[in-house]
């Protein structure tokens, strides 16, 4: 791995973790769809004992993904959901997490609704104002969770600025790294202990597998969570594992056009008539735009307009064509959501008050189609709201 550790990141992409199969030179990683290996005798087997604890499709995807962040071992779970929900298993009660207040709904939900009744304790803060964070640290606190851009209102945390204030006062940082993947953003060159991901989304870039990572950065943190990944069990299966690195082959050409894009449709609804405000990074209005810029190497492909109330915001998603209106987000076809009532239902009116999550919100994961077909959809829909 060292040594494919100096190629180009699609080159890696390709390669790393996928060398042909020792016994029949195949180029694809197989399924192995086993849940047990024959061992030879009492005590002496090939490595392989048991699926739960590995497979050999997961771990060609785990070093693919560990080779693309930039990490020491990554450990792959059964949605993006089971992956932090291991993360969580890192601490003990009584211990405090400090988390971007705008995070994907169902992660405070999970924190909020689950974690909580085990004693770990959580405080929200707008990491996109990294003193916030140092403020909030306390005696207890293990671990700040960021998610940059948010979902859904893209702001961005400076990552290394987080990560000093984290380092100084002995606490870890993971960054949940969805909405741009590795390809667009190295959260662990600038400083982060943890990556996590929903591989849901571009990772696996296709709508068609769940899934979620940990990539860490020590070895202890790897010795934790293959232990979890044994003890609980949320792995991933070997058909999404093999479909993920399947995705991740074409993850570079994606993400180029993903970004060039995502610029487009940004451009094009920023400004229209119809639109009382967009949400994207490469704006140059938008608050964090310079951060951005150096902290990414693009803008990626999420954005949120508000379209003014959820009457205008149901009207145009009505009139949609080649985009469809569905949760998730990253995959080849350009997906709408209104977050208020699918992705951040969770978090209640009042918490979406807080964060300007409004009933006319509609966030746009735009998809690889031809952009002038996105445009020319956007824009018909548009176009009814007067
Ligand atoms: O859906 P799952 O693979 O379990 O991943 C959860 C998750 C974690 N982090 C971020 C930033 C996410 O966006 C998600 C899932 N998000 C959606 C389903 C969505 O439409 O936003």
């Amino acid at each position: 791995m060292a040594e494919a550790k100096k190629h180009g990141f699609a080159t890696r992409a390709i390669h790393d973790g996928q060398a042909p199969d020792e016994l029949t030179g195949a180029v694809n990683v197989p399924i192995y769809l086993t849940s047990t290996y024959q061992q030879e005798e009492i005590g002496r087997n090939k490595g392989y004992e048991y699926a739960r604890l590995t497979n050999p499709t997961r771990d060609a995807l785990e070093e693919s993904l560990c080779s693309l962040e930039g990490g020491t071992s990554a450990h792959a779970f059964a949605s993006g959901m089971a992956a932090i929900t291991a993360m969580c298993t890192m601490m003990k009660m009584g211990d405090h997490v400090v988390c971007s207040d705008n995070v994907y709904g169902g992660t405070a939900r999970m924190f909020d609704k689950v974690m909580a009744n085990y004693g770990l304790t959580f405080t929200y803060v707008d990491t996109s104002e990294a003193e916030k964070v140092a403020a909030a640290i306390r005696p207890e606190t293990k671990l700040v969770h960021i998610e940059t851009p948010t979902n859904p209102m893209m702001g961005i945390t400076d990552i290394r600025a987080v990560a000093d204030i984290c380092h100084a006062h002995g606490v870890e940082l993971s960054v949940d790294n969805t909405f741009l993947s590795p390809y667009l953003q190295q959260p662990i060159a600038l400083g982060a202990d943890i990556v996590m991901h929903s591989t849901t989304k571009f990772l696996n870039g296709h709508s068609d597998g769940l899934g979620g990572v940990l990539v860490c950065t020590k070895p202890e943190q790897a010795e934790r969570f293959r232990f979890v990944q044994k003890c609980t069990g949320g792995i991933l299966s070997p058909f999404e594992s093999y479909l993920l690195l399947r995705g991740v082959k074409t993850l570079a050409v994606r993400m180029k056009q993903h970004d060039a894009n995502g610029r487009a449709v940004a451009n094009f609804l920023n400004g229209h008539r119809a639109v009382k405000r967009v949400f994207y990074p490469g704006l140059a209005e938008h608050p964090q735009h310079e951060l951005a810029k150096r902290q990414q190497s693009g803008f990626g492909s999420m954005l949120s307009m508000d379209l003014g109330t959820l009457e205008r915001a149901n009207l145009f998603a009505k009139s949609l064509g080649l985009c469809y209106l569905a949760e998730s987000l990253g995959g080849v076809e350009t997906l709408i959501c209104h977050p208020a009532s699918m992705t951040h239902a969770a978090i209640g009116a009042e918490g979406r008050a807080r964060l300007g999550i409004t009933d006319g919100l509609i966030r746009v994961s735009v998809g690889i189609e031809d952009v002038e077909d996105i445009v020319a959809d956007l824009g018909q829909a548009l176009a009814r709201l007067g």
